[in-house]
């Protein structure tokens, strides 16, 4: 059994790693130690979650119209709580609240924005299937003069190009910690008897060749657009002699599917379609955070033509449709969806 005590925890590893990289640990590192202790916090009550049979309903809807659990706001209060109290944040835009939410920073270059889901795809925990918290830590620079000069829209819808750092918490048969900064990919597993998030995974690179793994939600076959029908099909084809054929995984719960697609490869689909024709997936806090997580293992994130991390958010809760995973997959996706393929098949 490897030694718990050689293995850096999370808070560890950002002292040294961020450090490393520049003249002292950047003061972001704090807003990521506090997203790790309300992962903490969120794990403890998703797991007991089973205990109190449904899920508690609050009677409200968020801000997309879907009925909002007592869960999904635990959770966004459980962030709020443990990150709020940072100099470093300037605001906070969160899938649970309509508005954006201003926090009052102190910080001389204005601070950061955090884009959260709190806790992606809730409502599979009726069921026990894993969830997530999705976070994205963007730059805020006030463009009228430093903090408290009040946010500016413009300076808060920034691409996801823009990111500091990003990723995400995965409620599973283990609570795992995934982010990055730019610098690589790194996994953190939660040990139950310490409580502390230990580096596990370093430096995740997608493999190649990856699993030939397509991953999307079928039943909207007949909505999609004739090109990502053909897509789909192709995905289906029974493979050449002696290559592999592709297998399909969908758990619809997107951080699941996400660290799946980052583990093992393939291709993560959520396109647009008839009766949603901007996908139904956030670009700022889903989207993004996720493109930047792909990229820098490797791979790639589109909306099916362009980087996701080079789109400009229009308003705080725009969707988009996200193709991610293993880049070959992603680039035949886009050429085929942007009509190349199609036309000399
Ligand atoms: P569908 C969960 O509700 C979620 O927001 C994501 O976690 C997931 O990827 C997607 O929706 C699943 O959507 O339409 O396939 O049920």
């Amino acid at each position: 059994m490897r030694s718990r005590t050689l293995v850096p925890t999370l808070g560890a590893f950002l002292e040294s790693e961020e450090a490393a990289h520049s003249s002292a640990p950047p003061d972001w590192i704090h807003v990521l130690a506090g997203l790790a202790r309300a992962g903490t916090r969120i794990a403890r009550v998703v797991a007991r979650t089973g205990l109190t049979g449904t899920l508690p309903r609050t009677g409200d809807r968020n801000v997309h119209g879907e009925a909002a659990t007592r869960i999904d706001q635990y959770a966004h209060n459980a962030v709020v709580e443990e990150v709020a109290a940072d100099e470093m944040l300037c605001c906070i835009v969160s899938e649970e609240a309509e508005d954006l939410m201003p926090i009052p920073s102190s910080h001389p270059d204005g601070g950061c924005i955090l884009a959260l889901d709190p806790l992606d795809g809730s409502s599979n925990l009726g069921v026990n299937v894993p969830v997530g918290t999705i976070f994205s830590l963007l730059p805020y620079s006030s463009s009228d003069g430093g903090p408290g000069a009040g946010l500016t829209l413009t300076e808060i819808l920034r691409p996801g190009r823009d990111q500091i750092a990003a990723g995400y918490v995965l409620y599973g048969a283990a609570t795992v910690l995934v982010y990055t900064s730019g610098r690589g990919v790194h996994g953190f597993i939660r040990d139950p008897e310490s409580g502390e998030f230990l580096l596990n995974r370093r430096d995740i690179r997608i493999p190649s060749p990856s699993a030939r793994h397509y991953s999307t939600n079928e039943a909207y076959t007949r909505r999609w657009n004739p090109r990502q029908h053909e897509l789909v099909r192709h995905f289906k084809r029974p493979p050449p002699e002696g290559a592999k054929g592709f297998s399909a995984r969908y758990i619809g719960s997107l951080v699941a599917d996400i660290h799946r697609t980052l583990l093992v490869g393939g291709l993560f689909m959520y396109p647009a379609f008839r009766g949603k024709p901007e996908g139904k997936l956030r670009l700022m806090y889903e989207a993004a955070p996720m493109g930047l997580i792909m990229e820098q293992a490797g791979g790639r994130a589109t909306n099916g033509t362009e980087d996701i991390l080079d789109i400009r958010p229009r308003h705080i809760h725009q969707r988009t449709p996200l193709f991610a995973g293993t880049r070959e997959l992603v680039d035949a996706a886009a050429s085929h969806l942007e009509g190349e393929a199609a036309n000399s098949e």
